[in-house]
């Protein structure tokens, strides 16, 4: 069975994922946050493919190759920004996590690395966004079952601790 586990640190340091998502913007070309950090691990070799995409709406996902990271590709996912949850953020924010996992699945990955998207720049606030997060991607890997590990990383302890009780709220096994 697939396997949701929980990182605490910064997600350009994973070393045994195949597959690295991005919390991007529609632009696609690069950011603060995890996205500038994912951009300054990768290099400027994968701007190039960002730019070919010509954007990306919010609620889906872009793949580029990884550049200098170990991993082997990355999907860029454009979550919503928190507008007080009536513009539809939870279904964008679930369609995040449910293509990314899709989207690395179509490419044989079987071990994806993951942040909170949308819960930094973006104001989800954390509680409602983990949720989410962890039920779309407990969704996405049941249906595909060749991901074998979803890895959350979360950037500070109280991002962590709130993951790992909402985890346990939804009976969910690492
Ligand atoms: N590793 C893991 N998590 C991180 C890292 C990291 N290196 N850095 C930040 N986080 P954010 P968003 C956490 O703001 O809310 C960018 O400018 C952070 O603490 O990166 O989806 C894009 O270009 C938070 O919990 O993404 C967009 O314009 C989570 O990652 C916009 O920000 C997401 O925070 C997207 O905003």
């Amino acid at each position: 069975m697939s396997r949701i586990t929980l990182h605490l640190g910064d997600i350009t340091t994973d070393g045994e994922a195949d597959v690295l998502v991005n919390a991007a913007n529609s632009g696609l070309l690069g950011g603060g946050g995890v996205d500038g950090a994912i951009h300054r691990a990768a290099g400027p070799e994968i701007l190039p493919e960002c730019r070919a995409h010509g954007g990306c709406p919010t609620g889906e996902v872009r793949v580029t190759s990884a550049g200098r990271l170990p991993a082997r590709f990355i999907v860029h996912a454009v979550g919503p920004i928190w507008h007080g949850g009536e513009r539809g953020e939870p279904e964008l924010l679930a369609s995040c996590f449910e293509r990314a996992i899709a989207a690395a699945a179509e490419r044989g990955g079987r071990r994806v690395a993951l942040p909170a998207i949308s819960t930094g720049i973006y104001r989800y606030p954390l509680e409602r966004a983990a949720h989410v997060a962890l039920t779309a991607t407990a969704r996405a890997l049941a249906r595909h079952p060749e991901v074998v590990e979803a890895r959350f990383w979360l950037f500070d302890e109280r991002a962590h601790a709130t993951f790992a009780r909402v985890r346990d709220d939804l009976g969910l096994q690492e």
